[in-house]
Protein backbone atom coordinates (compact mmCIF):
# COMPACT_ATOMS: atom_id res chain seq x y z
CA UNK A 1 0.00 0.00 0.00
CA UNK A 2 1.12 3.20 -0.87
CA UNK A 3 1.78 5.66 1.91
CA UNK A 4 -0.96 8.11 0.83
CA UNK A 5 -3.52 4.76 0.85
CA UNK A 6 -2.49 4.06 3.99
CA UNK A 7 -2.75 7.43 5.39
CA UNK A 8 -6.23 7.48 4.14
CA UNK A 9 -7.21 3.91 5.34
CA UNK A 10 -6.23 5.18 8.81
CA UNK A 11 -8.33 8.22 8.45
CA UNK A 12 -11.36 5.89 8.15
CA UNK A 13 -10.81 3.32 10.43
CA UNK A 14 -10.10 6.19 12.67
CA UNK A 15 -12.52 8.92 12.96
CA UNK A 16 -15.73 7.20 10.56
CA UNK A 17 -15.50 3.66 11.15
CA UNK A 18 -13.78 3.66 14.56
CA UNK A 19 -14.17 1.00 17.12
CA UNK A 20 -12.63 3.38 19.39
CA UNK A 21 -15.03 4.20 22.43
CA UNK A 22 -14.79 7.90 22.36
CA UNK A 23 -14.77 8.24 18.79
CA UNK A 24 -18.26 6.97 18.62
CA UNK A 25 -19.76 8.72 21.39
CA UNK A 26 -18.30 11.88 19.68
CA UNK A 27 -20.24 10.44 16.57
CA UNK A 28 -23.51 10.18 18.47
CA UNK A 29 -23.44 13.08 20.13
CA UNK A 30 -22.70 15.34 16.98
CA UNK A 31 -25.13 13.56 15.08
CA UNK A 32 -27.84 13.86 18.00
CA UNK A 33 -27.01 17.15 18.21
CA UNK A 34 -27.46 17.84 14.29
CA UNK A 35 -30.94 15.63 14.81
CA UNK A 36 -32.22 18.03 17.77
CA UNK A 37 -31.61 21.08 15.82
CA UNK A 38 -33.82 19.74 12.91
CA UNK A 39 -36.45 18.83 15.60
CA UNK A 40 -36.37 21.75 17.34
CA UNK A 41 -37.13 23.46 13.81
CA UNK A 42 -40.06 21.34 13.13
CA UNK A 43 -41.31 22.50 16.76
CA UNK A 44 -40.77 26.30 15.45
CA UNK A 45 -42.81 26.28 12.54
CA UNK A 46 -45.69 24.40 13.86
CA UNK A 47 -45.46 27.19 17.08
CA UNK A 48 -45.68 29.77 14.23
CA UNK A 49 -48.80 28.02 12.59
CA UNK A 50 -50.56 27.34 15.59
CA UNK A 51 -49.98 31.42 17.04
CA UNK A 52 -50.60 33.09 13.33
CA UNK A 53 -52.89 30.26 11.61
CA UNK A 54 -52.88 30.45 7.65
CA UNK A 55 -50.15 33.03 7.69
CA UNK A 56 -46.86 32.29 5.75
CA UNK A 57 -44.12 30.83 7.51
CA UNK A 58 -41.10 33.23 7.02
CA UNK A 59 -37.85 32.08 5.71
CA UNK A 60 -38.67 28.43 5.06
CA UNK A 61 -42.26 29.19 3.46
CA UNK A 62 -41.34 28.82 0.25
CA UNK A 63 -39.58 25.10 1.08
CA UNK A 64 -42.58 23.63 2.56
CA UNK A 65 -45.42 24.81 0.12
CA UNK A 66 -46.77 26.77 -2.79
CA UNK A 67 -48.20 29.29 -0.38
CA UNK A 68 -45.68 29.40 1.66
CA UNK A 69 -48.59 28.14 4.80
CA UNK A 70 -47.79 25.21 6.84
CA UNK A 71 -51.01 22.77 5.37
CA UNK A 72 -52.67 20.41 7.32
CA UNK A 73 -50.88 17.67 6.14
CA UNK A 74 -47.37 18.47 6.93
CA UNK A 75 -48.65 20.22 10.31
CA UNK A 76 -49.27 16.61 11.20
CA UNK A 77 -46.28 14.49 9.92
CA UNK A 78 -44.31 17.95 11.54
CA UNK A 79 -46.19 17.09 14.32
CA UNK A 80 -45.17 13.35 13.99
CA UNK A 81 -41.73 13.92 13.20
CA UNK A 82 -40.80 16.29 15.79
CA UNK A 83 -41.60 13.91 18.38
CA UNK A 84 -40.23 10.75 16.51
CA UNK A 85 -36.57 12.82 15.94
CA UNK A 86 -36.48 14.31 19.30
CA UNK A 87 -36.77 11.22 21.33
CA UNK A 88 -35.27 8.63 19.10
CA UNK A 89 -32.88 10.20 17.15
CA UNK A 90 -32.37 13.19 19.74
CA UNK A 91 -32.43 12.87 23.39
CA UNK A 92 -31.54 8.91 23.75
CA UNK A 93 -28.85 8.52 21.40
CA UNK A 94 -27.20 11.78 22.81
CA UNK A 95 -27.62 10.67 26.70
CA UNK A 96 -26.83 6.98 26.19
CA UNK A 97 -24.70 6.75 22.50
CA UNK A 98 -22.98 9.91 23.59
CA UNK A 99 -22.38 10.40 27.16
CA UNK A 100 -23.08 7.00 28.06
CA UNK A 101 -20.41 5.57 25.57
CA UNK A 102 -17.71 8.30 25.64
CA UNK A 103 -17.74 8.65 29.54
CA UNK A 104 -18.87 5.13 31.37
CA UNK A 105 -15.88 3.03 30.25
CA UNK A 106 -13.28 5.83 31.51
CA UNK A 107 -15.43 6.31 34.56
CA UNK A 108 -15.33 2.27 35.05
CA UNK A 109 -11.25 2.01 34.43
CA UNK A 110 -11.91 0.26 31.12
CA UNK A 111 -10.16 0.15 28.14
CA UNK A 112 -12.99 -0.03 25.96
CA UNK A 113 -16.68 -1.30 25.70
CA UNK A 114 -16.75 -5.06 25.88
CA UNK A 115 -17.88 -5.25 22.04
CA UNK A 116 -16.30 -2.71 20.06
CA UNK A 117 -17.48 -3.89 17.14
CA UNK A 118 -21.25 -4.20 18.04
CA UNK A 119 -20.66 -0.60 19.40
CA UNK A 120 -19.95 0.62 16.10
CA UNK A 121 -22.91 -1.67 14.27
CA UNK A 122 -25.02 0.36 16.77
CA UNK A 123 -23.86 3.66 15.61
CA UNK A 124 -24.41 2.88 12.36
CA UNK A 125 -27.62 1.04 12.26
CA UNK A 126 -28.88 4.21 14.40
CA UNK A 127 -27.36 6.45 11.48
CA UNK A 128 -28.99 4.63 8.51
CA UNK A 129 -32.41 4.28 10.76
CA UNK A 130 -32.16 8.56 10.96
CA UNK A 131 -31.63 8.87 6.94
CA UNK A 132 -34.26 6.97 6.19
CA UNK A 133 -36.69 8.47 8.53
CA UNK A 134 -35.61 11.79 7.36
CA UNK A 135 -35.25 10.72 3.82
CA UNK A 136 -39.11 10.30 4.19
CA UNK A 137 -40.02 14.20 3.76
CA UNK A 138 -38.59 13.77 0.08
CA UNK A 139 -42.07 10.86 -0.45
CA UNK A 140 -44.55 12.20 -2.42
CA UNK A 141 -46.89 11.55 -0.03
CA UNK A 142 -44.21 13.42 2.36
CA UNK A 143 -43.29 11.79 6.08
CA UNK A 144 -45.41 9.75 8.52
CA UNK A 145 -48.45 12.12 9.65
CA UNK A 146 -49.88 9.99 12.26
CA UNK A 147 -48.51 10.72 15.49
CA UNK A 148 -45.30 9.81 16.88
CA UNK A 149 -47.05 7.28 18.49
CA UNK A 150 -48.28 5.90 15.40
CA UNK A 151 -51.54 4.46 16.54
CA UNK A 152 -53.48 2.02 14.11
CA UNK A 153 -56.11 2.31 12.46
CA UNK A 154 -55.02 5.57 11.53
CA UNK A 155 -51.52 4.60 10.79
CA UNK A 156 -52.26 1.79 8.99
CA UNK A 157 -54.37 3.11 6.57
CA UNK A 158 -52.32 6.50 5.99
CA UNK A 159 -49.77 7.38 3.45
CA UNK A 160 -46.34 5.42 2.52
CA UNK A 161 -44.37 7.56 5.16
CA UNK A 162 -45.71 5.46 8.12
CA UNK A 163 -44.05 2.94 5.85
CA UNK A 164 -41.06 4.04 5.92
CA UNK A 165 -41.64 5.17 9.61
CA UNK A 166 -41.69 1.62 10.60
CA UNK A 167 -38.82 0.88 8.61
CA UNK A 168 -36.64 3.97 10.48
CA UNK A 169 -37.95 2.54 13.92
CA UNK A 170 -36.63 -1.17 13.16
CA UNK A 171 -33.38 0.08 12.65
CA UNK A 172 -32.97 2.26 15.81
CA UNK A 173 -34.22 -0.55 17.55
CA UNK A 174 -31.94 -2.75 16.38
CA UNK A 175 -29.44 -0.64 17.30
CA UNK A 176 -30.00 0.14 21.09
CA UNK A 177 -30.84 -3.23 21.67
CA UNK A 178 -27.16 -4.01 20.18
CA UNK A 179 -25.83 -0.54 22.05
CA UNK A 180 -27.71 -1.77 25.57
CA UNK A 181 -26.25 -5.75 25.46
CA UNK A 182 -22.49 -3.80 25.41
CA UNK A 183 -23.60 -1.16 28.30
CA UNK A 184 -25.07 -3.94 30.20
CA UNK A 185 -21.39 -6.64 29.73
CA UNK A 186 -19.39 -3.56 29.89
CA UNK A 187 -20.41 -3.04 33.36
CA UNK A 188 -20.42 -5.99 34.40
CA UNK A 189 -17.06 -7.67 33.29
CA UNK A 190 -14.48 -4.76 32.78
CA UNK A 191 -14.35 -2.62 36.21
CA UNK A 192 -11.69 -2.24 37.37
CA UNK A 193 -9.40 -3.47 40.25
CA UNK A 194 -11.26 -2.18 43.87
CA UNK A 195 -14.31 -0.69 41.81
CA UNK A 196 -17.04 -2.80 43.92
CA UNK A 197 -20.48 -1.80 42.16
CA UNK A 198 -20.81 0.52 45.65
CA UNK A 199 -18.04 2.21 44.47
CA UNK A 200 -19.81 2.99 41.03
CA UNK A 201 -20.25 6.78 40.11
CA UNK A 202 -23.95 7.36 39.99
CA UNK A 203 -24.21 7.82 36.34
CA UNK A 204 -22.79 4.49 35.55
CA UNK A 205 -25.58 3.06 37.69
CA UNK A 206 -28.15 5.33 35.50
CA UNK A 207 -26.79 3.96 32.47
CA UNK A 208 -26.45 0.70 33.65
CA UNK A 209 -30.24 0.35 34.79
CA UNK A 210 -31.01 1.99 31.73
CA UNK A 211 -29.28 -0.21 29.56
CA UNK A 212 -31.43 -2.74 30.98
CA UNK A 213 -35.05 -0.75 30.14
CA UNK A 214 -33.75 -0.77 26.51
CA UNK A 215 -33.29 -4.22 26.16
CA UNK A 216 -36.22 -5.29 28.06
CA UNK A 217 -39.18 -2.81 26.86
CA UNK A 218 -37.85 -2.37 23.49
CA UNK A 219 -38.20 -5.73 21.95
CA UNK A 220 -42.43 -5.54 22.38
CA UNK A 221 -42.07 -2.96 20.36
CA UNK A 222 -39.93 -4.18 17.76
CA UNK A 223 -42.31 -6.81 17.34
CA UNK A 224 -45.37 -4.54 16.74
CA UNK A 225 -43.78 -2.17 14.04
CA UNK A 226 -43.33 -5.58 12.08
CA UNK A 227 -46.81 -6.67 12.44
CA UNK A 228 -47.95 -2.76 11.62
CA UNK A 229 -45.88 -3.52 8.62
CA UNK A 230 -47.26 -6.28 7.21
CA UNK A 231 -50.73 -5.06 7.98
CA UNK A 232 -49.99 -2.18 5.69
CA UNK A 233 -48.11 -4.49 2.99
CA UNK A 234 -48.92 -7.70 3.82
CA UNK A 235 -52.77 -7.58 4.09
CA UNK A 236 -52.62 -9.10 7.58
CA UNK A 237 -54.98 -7.31 10.24
CA UNK A 238 -53.23 -7.55 13.57
CA UNK A 239 -54.56 -4.14 14.49
CA UNK A 240 -56.90 -3.18 12.15
CA UNK A 241 -60.86 -4.19 13.48
CA UNK A 242 -63.21 -5.66 11.22
CA UNK A 243 -65.90 -3.27 9.81
CA UNK A 244 -63.99 -0.03 9.61
CA UNK A 245 -65.15 2.45 7.76
CA UNK A 246 -62.78 4.75 5.43
CA UNK A 247 -64.15 7.34 3.01
CA UNK A 248 -67.49 5.76 3.68
CA UNK A 249 -67.10 2.30 2.58
CA UNK A 250 -65.98 -0.63 4.54
CA UNK A 251 -62.34 -1.96 4.48
CA UNK A 252 -61.48 -5.21 3.58
CA UNK A 253 -59.53 -6.59 6.06
CA UNK A 254 -59.08 -10.06 6.67
CA UNK A 255 -59.89 -10.81 10.12
CA UNK A 256 -60.61 -8.75 13.28
CA UNK A 257 -57.74 -7.28 14.87
CA UNK A 258 -57.50 -4.66 17.99
CA UNK A 259 -55.82 -1.48 17.40
CA UNK A 260 -55.43 -1.93 21.50
CA UNK A 261 -52.96 -4.45 21.17
CA UNK A 262 -50.54 -1.83 19.25
CA UNK A 263 -51.45 0.68 22.32
CA UNK A 264 -50.61 -1.87 24.52
CA UNK A 265 -47.32 -2.89 23.15
CA UNK A 266 -46.59 0.66 22.01
CA UNK A 267 -46.80 1.57 25.84
CA UNK A 268 -44.64 -1.18 27.47
CA UNK A 269 -41.91 0.01 25.17
CA UNK A 270 -42.69 3.77 26.00
CA UNK A 271 -43.21 4.04 29.48
CA UNK A 272 -39.94 2.85 29.90
CA UNK A 273 -38.54 5.16 27.31
CA UNK A 274 -39.35 7.97 29.45
CA UNK A 275 -36.82 6.40 32.36
CA UNK A 276 -34.89 5.97 29.54
CA UNK A 277 -34.60 9.90 28.70
CA UNK A 278 -34.22 10.48 32.56
CA UNK A 279 -32.12 8.65 34.22
CA UNK A 280 -28.79 9.12 32.54
CA UNK A 281 -29.58 12.55 33.19
CA UNK A 282 -30.23 12.31 36.61
CA UNK A 283 -26.78 10.43 36.06
CA UNK A 284 -25.29 13.32 34.26
CA UNK A 285 -26.64 16.05 37.13
CA UNK A 286 -25.30 13.61 40.49
CA UNK A 287 -21.82 13.79 39.01
CA UNK A 288 -22.08 17.53 38.84
CA UNK A 289 -24.00 18.52 41.83
CA UNK A 290 -21.53 16.37 44.21
CA UNK A 291 -18.38 17.63 41.97
CA UNK A 292 -19.94 21.60 42.62
CA UNK A 293 -20.80 21.17 45.48
CA UNK A 294 -18.06 19.61 46.82
CA UNK A 295 -20.00 17.18 48.99
CA UNK A 296 -20.23 13.24 49.02
CA UNK A 297 -23.84 12.49 47.20
CA UNK A 298 -26.15 12.48 50.02
CA UNK A 299 -27.95 9.12 50.30
CA UNK A 300 -25.29 7.22 47.58
CA UNK A 301 -27.28 3.69 48.55
CA UNK A 302 -30.48 5.02 48.68
CA UNK A 303 -30.65 6.55 45.43
CA UNK A 304 -29.06 4.11 43.60
CA UNK A 305 -31.84 1.51 45.23
CA UNK A 306 -34.51 3.84 43.92
CA UNK A 307 -32.45 3.89 40.31
CA UNK A 308 -32.91 -0.19 40.17
CA UNK A 309 -36.71 0.48 41.91
CA UNK A 310 -37.37 2.90 39.33
CA UNK A 311 -36.39 0.52 36.55
CA UNK A 312 -38.32 -2.27 37.84
CA UNK A 313 -41.38 0.02 38.29
CA UNK A 314 -41.49 1.25 35.52
CA UNK A 315 -42.75 -1.72 33.01
CA UNK A 316 -45.90 -1.97 35.50
CA UNK A 317 -47.58 1.18 34.71
CA UNK A 318 -47.68 1.29 31.03
CA UNK A 319 -51.58 1.52 30.75
CA UNK A 320 -51.89 5.27 32.92
CA UNK A 321 -51.48 6.40 29.23
CA UNK A 322 -54.70 4.03 28.52
CA UNK A 323 -57.54 5.33 30.11
CA UNK A 324 -60.00 6.07 28.30
CA UNK A 325 -59.70 2.85 26.35
CA UNK A 326 -62.27 1.61 28.02
CA UNK A 327 -60.52 -0.72 30.60
CA UNK A 328 -62.51 -0.86 33.59
CA UNK A 329 -62.13 0.26 36.98
CA UNK A 330 -60.37 -2.45 38.48
CA UNK A 331 -57.59 -1.99 36.21
CA UNK A 332 -57.26 1.52 36.54
CA UNK A 333 -57.40 1.15 40.05
CA UNK A 334 -54.51 -1.15 39.45
CA UNK A 335 -52.35 0.93 36.93
CA UNK A 336 -52.63 3.99 39.09
CA UNK A 337 -51.66 2.74 41.89
CA UNK A 338 -48.40 1.79 40.28
CA UNK A 339 -48.41 5.22 39.14
CA UNK A 340 -48.16 6.53 42.07
CA UNK A 341 -46.01 4.38 43.66
CA UNK A 342 -43.14 5.06 40.90
CA UNK A 343 -43.00 8.32 41.97
CA UNK A 344 -41.89 7.73 45.77
CA UNK A 345 -38.35 6.47 43.93
CA UNK A 346 -38.27 9.67 41.52
CA UNK A 347 -38.70 11.93 45.01
CA UNK A 348 -36.12 10.02 46.85
CA UNK A 349 -33.74 10.65 44.28
CA UNK A 350 -34.74 14.43 43.88
CA UNK A 351 -34.92 15.15 47.54
CA UNK A 352 -30.99 13.48 47.88
CA UNK A 353 -29.58 15.86 44.97
CA UNK A 354 -31.54 18.86 46.76
CA UNK A 355 -30.22 17.65 49.95
CA UNK A 356 -26.32 17.31 48.98
CA UNK A 357 -26.28 20.86 48.32
CA UNK A 358 -26.72 21.18 52.06
CA UNK A 359 -23.60 22.88 53.70
CA UNK A 360 -21.50 22.71 50.59
CA UNK A 361 -19.72 26.07 49.47
CA UNK A 362 -21.24 25.64 46.07
CA UNK A 363 -19.30 26.76 42.82
CA UNK A 364 -21.69 28.17 40.01
CA UNK A 365 -20.10 26.92 36.80
CA UNK A 366 -21.90 26.68 33.79
CA UNK A 367 -22.58 22.61 34.41
CA UNK A 368 -23.30 23.48 37.65
CA UNK A 369 -25.86 26.18 36.80
CA UNK A 370 -27.65 23.66 34.11
CA UNK A 371 -27.39 20.93 36.59
CA UNK A 372 -29.28 22.91 39.34
CA UNK A 373 -31.67 24.60 36.98
CA UNK A 374 -32.82 20.80 36.00
CA UNK A 375 -34.10 20.16 39.88
CA UNK A 376 -36.50 22.35 39.69
CA UNK A 377 -37.79 22.05 35.94
CA UNK A 378 -37.82 18.16 36.52
CA UNK A 379 -39.98 18.80 39.56
CA UNK A 380 -42.58 20.61 37.59
CA UNK A 381 -42.43 17.68 35.12
CA UNK A 382 -42.80 15.14 37.76
CA UNK A 383 -45.54 16.72 39.94
CA UNK A 384 -47.61 18.22 36.83
CA UNK A 385 -47.50 13.59 35.81
CA UNK A 386 -49.70 12.90 38.95
CA UNK A 387 -52.71 14.50 37.63
CA UNK A 388 -52.54 12.74 34.66
CA UNK A 389 -51.52 9.26 36.52
CA UNK A 390 -55.19 9.17 38.35
CA UNK A 391 -57.87 8.17 36.03
CA UNK A 392 -60.70 10.78 37.44
CA UNK A 393 -58.27 13.83 36.74
CA UNK A 394 -57.16 12.34 33.70
CA UNK A 395 -60.13 12.13 31.96
CA UNK A 396 -60.51 15.75 31.54
CA UNK A 397 -56.54 16.46 30.66
CA UNK A 398 -56.36 13.76 27.91
CA UNK A 399 -54.89 14.63 24.86
CA UNK A 400 -54.72 18.01 26.10
CA UNK A 401 -52.17 20.63 26.36
CA UNK A 402 -52.24 20.16 29.84
CA UNK A 403 -50.07 16.61 28.46
CA UNK A 404 -47.64 18.40 26.28
CA UNK A 405 -46.76 20.92 29.21
CA UNK A 406 -46.03 18.25 31.54
CA UNK A 407 -43.64 16.04 29.52
CA UNK A 408 -41.84 18.85 27.73
CA UNK A 409 -41.34 19.99 31.78
CA UNK A 410 -39.59 16.30 31.94
CA UNK A 411 -38.11 16.32 28.65
CA UNK A 412 -36.70 19.70 27.59
CA UNK A 413 -36.09 21.94 30.37
CA UNK A 414 -35.39 18.83 32.50
CA UNK A 415 -33.31 16.21 30.50
CA UNK A 416 -31.83 18.46 27.85
CA UNK A 417 -30.91 21.03 30.60
CA UNK A 418 -28.92 18.26 31.95
CA UNK A 419 -27.48 17.14 28.50
CA UNK A 420 -26.21 20.73 28.38
CA UNK A 421 -24.70 20.41 31.95
CA UNK A 422 -23.25 17.04 30.64
CA UNK A 423 -21.61 19.21 27.75
CA UNK A 424 -19.71 21.79 29.57
CA UNK A 425 -19.14 19.30 31.95
CA UNK A 426 -17.11 16.92 30.12
CA UNK A 427 -15.63 19.16 27.02
CA UNK A 428 -12.32 19.36 29.27
CA UNK A 429 -12.42 15.67 28.74
CA UNK A 430 -12.99 15.87 25.37
CA UNK A 431 -10.75 18.62 24.16
CA UNK A 432 -8.47 19.26 27.18
CA UNK A 433 -10.02 22.54 26.83
CA UNK A 434 -12.93 24.59 28.54
CA UNK A 435 -16.23 26.05 27.53
CA UNK A 436 -15.83 30.00 27.57
CA UNK A 437 -18.07 30.40 31.05
CA UNK A 438 -19.53 34.02 30.28
CA UNK A 439 -21.29 32.59 26.96
CA UNK A 440 -22.40 29.54 29.22
CA UNK A 441 -24.36 31.48 31.65
CA UNK A 442 -26.02 33.14 28.97
CA UNK A 443 -27.04 30.43 27.41
CA UNK A 444 -27.79 28.93 30.49
CA UNK A 445 -30.45 32.32 31.95
CA UNK A 446 -31.69 33.39 28.74
CA UNK A 447 -32.71 29.21 28.20
CA UNK A 448 -34.21 28.48 31.59
CA UNK A 449 -36.38 31.68 30.93
CA UNK A 450 -37.72 31.29 27.56
CA UNK A 451 -37.91 27.39 28.07
CA UNK A 452 -40.44 28.25 30.70
CA UNK A 453 -42.10 30.89 28.51
CA UNK A 454 -43.06 28.26 26.20
CA UNK A 455 -44.29 25.81 28.05
CA UNK A 456 -45.92 26.95 31.37
CA UNK A 457 -48.83 28.49 29.30
CA UNK A 458 -49.45 25.00 28.21
CA UNK A 459 -50.63 24.05 31.45
CA UNK A 460 -53.30 27.17 31.42
CA UNK A 461 -54.23 25.95 27.68
CA UNK A 462 -54.43 22.36 28.56
CA UNK A 463 -56.96 23.00 31.63
CA UNK A 464 -58.93 25.32 29.33
CA UNK A 465 -59.27 22.10 27.63
CA UNK A 466 -57.46 22.91 24.37
CA UNK A 467 -56.68 19.72 22.46
CA UNK A 468 -53.15 19.12 21.83
CA UNK A 469 -53.52 18.04 17.81
CA UNK A 470 -55.57 21.33 16.58
CA UNK A 471 -53.71 22.96 12.91
CA UNK A 472 -55.58 26.27 13.80
CA UNK A 473 -54.41 26.10 17.61
CA UNK A 474 -57.73 26.31 19.20
CA UNK A 475 -59.60 29.18 16.88
CA UNK A 476 -62.33 27.19 15.76
CA UNK A 477 -63.85 26.47 19.15
CA UNK A 478 -65.13 28.34 21.78
CA UNK A 479 -64.02 27.24 24.70
CA UNK A 480 -60.41 27.73 23.67
CA UNK A 481 -60.85 31.44 23.05
CA UNK A 482 -60.00 33.18 26.40
CA UNK A 483 -56.51 31.06 26.23
CA UNK A 484 -55.72 31.67 22.88
CA UNK A 485 -53.91 34.96 23.28
CA UNK A 486 -51.30 32.73 24.91
CA UNK A 487 -49.99 31.24 21.38
CA UNK A 488 -48.39 34.40 20.49
CA UNK A 489 -46.63 34.39 23.66
CA UNK A 490 -45.11 30.62 23.38
CA UNK A 491 -44.25 30.96 19.91
CA UNK A 492 -42.47 34.48 20.56
CA UNK A 493 -40.67 32.60 23.58
CA UNK A 494 -39.97 29.84 21.27
CA UNK A 495 -38.19 32.06 18.82
CA UNK A 496 -36.61 33.53 21.75
CA UNK A 497 -35.22 30.46 23.03
CA UNK A 498 -33.82 29.56 19.31
CA UNK A 499 -31.64 32.87 19.75
CA UNK A 500 -30.44 32.15 23.01
CA UNK A 501 -29.08 28.45 21.43
CA UNK A 502 -26.71 30.58 19.66
CA UNK A 503 -24.27 31.22 22.32
CA UNK A 504 -23.89 28.12 22.75
CA UNK A 505 -23.13 26.92 19.50
CA UNK A 506 -20.60 29.33 18.81
CA UNK A 507 -19.12 28.70 22.29
CA UNK A 508 -18.87 25.21 21.44
CA UNK A 509 -17.15 25.62 17.83
CA UNK A 510 -14.91 28.39 19.17
CA UNK A 511 -13.50 26.15 22.09
CA UNK A 512 -12.56 22.94 20.47
CA UNK A 513 -9.79 25.04 19.00
CA UNK A 514 -9.64 28.37 21.50
CA UNK A 515 -10.52 27.56 24.70
CA UNK A 516 -8.66 28.09 27.65
CA UNK A 517 -6.38 25.22 28.16
CA UNK A 518 -6.82 22.95 31.30
CA UNK A 519 -5.09 20.60 33.15
CA UNK A 520 -6.51 16.89 32.42
CA UNK A 521 -8.07 17.22 36.04
CA UNK A 522 -9.55 21.07 36.13
CA UNK A 523 -13.12 20.70 38.10
CA UNK A 524 -10.77 18.81 40.95
CA UNK A 525 -12.68 15.74 40.55
CA UNK A 526 -12.32 12.07 42.27
CA UNK A 527 -14.27 9.78 39.87
CA UNK A 528 -11.62 7.47 37.65
CA UNK A 529 -12.37 9.68 33.94
CA UNK A 530 -10.62 12.61 35.54
CA UNK A 531 -8.24 11.13 38.07
CA UNK A 532 -6.58 8.26 36.28
CA UNK A 533 -6.80 9.40 32.43
CA UNK A 534 -5.35 11.86 30.87
CA UNK A 535 -7.75 14.79 29.30
CA UNK A 536 -7.74 13.69 26.09
CA UNK A 537 -7.87 10.22 26.61
CA UNK A 538 -5.39 7.94 24.91
CA UNK A 539 -6.68 6.93 21.99
CA UNK A 540 -6.63 2.98 22.06
CA UNK A 541 -7.09 1.55 25.76
CA UNK A 542 -7.76 5.15 27.49
CA UNK A 543 -5.21 5.15 30.45
CA UNK A 544 -1.56 5.13 30.38
CA UNK A 545 -1.45 2.85 33.46
CA UNK A 546 -4.56 0.85 34.66
CA UNK A 547 -6.19 2.22 37.97
CA UNK A 548 -7.37 0.70 40.73
CA UNK A 549 -10.15 1.81 43.13
CA UNK A 550 -9.61 2.29 46.72
CA UNK A 551 -12.50 4.14 47.79
CA UNK A 552 -16.13 5.62 47.18
CA UNK A 553 -17.00 7.68 44.17
CA UNK A 554 -17.42 11.32 45.91
CA UNK A 555 -14.90 11.63 48.62
CA UNK A 556 -14.63 15.63 49.04
CA UNK A 557 -13.76 17.59 51.74
CA UNK A 558 -13.12 14.65 53.98
CA UNK A 559 -11.20 14.86 57.33
CA UNK A 560 -8.05 12.98 57.72
CA UNK A 561 -5.90 13.30 61.04
CA UNK A 562 -6.98 16.40 62.54
CA UNK A 563 -7.35 18.27 59.10
CA UNK A 564 -9.83 18.01 56.01
CA UNK A 565 -8.84 16.63 52.90
CA UNK A 566 -10.00 18.91 49.69
CA UNK A 567 -11.06 15.73 47.91
CA UNK A 568 -9.85 12.21 47.48
CA UNK A 569 -9.37 10.63 44.50
CA UNK A 570 -10.71 7.61 44.23
CA UNK A 571 -7.36 5.35 42.58
CA UNK A 572 -5.92 7.44 45.56
CA UNK A 573 -4.54 4.94 47.91
CA UNK A 574 -4.07 5.44 51.77
CA UNK A 575 -6.98 6.50 54.55
CA UNK A 576 -10.17 8.73 54.00
CU1 LIG B 1 -46.13 6.83 31.26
Amino acid sequence: MTDQANQRQKFWRRYIFSVDHKVIGLQYAVTALVFLLFGFILMLIMRWQLAYPGEVVPVVGSLLSESGILTPDLYNSFGAMHGTIMIFLGVVPLAVGGFGNYVLPLQIGAPDMAFPRINMASYWAYFLGGVTMLASFFLPTGAASSGWTSYPPLSVIANTGETVWLVGMALLITSSLLGSINFITTVIQLRTRGLTWMRLPFFVWAQFVTAFLLLLAFPPLEAAAFLQLMDRLAGTSFFLPSGLYVGGEVLEASGGGSPLLWQHLFWFLAHPEVYVLILPALGIVGEIIANNARRPLWGYRSMVYSVIFLGFMSFIVWAHHMFLTGMGTTMAAFFQTTTMIISIPSVIILSALFISLWGGSIRFTTPMLFALGFLPMFGIGGLTGLPLGLASSDIHLHDTYYVIGHFHYVVAPGTIFALFAGIYYWFPKVTGRKMNERLGRIHFWSSIIFMNGVFMPMFVQGLAGVSRRLYDGGLAYLHAQPVLHWNKFMTVSAILLSLSQIPFIVNLILSIRKGKEVSSNPWEATTLEWAAAPSPPVAHGNFTQVPEVYRSAYEYNVPVGGAVKEFFPQNEPGES
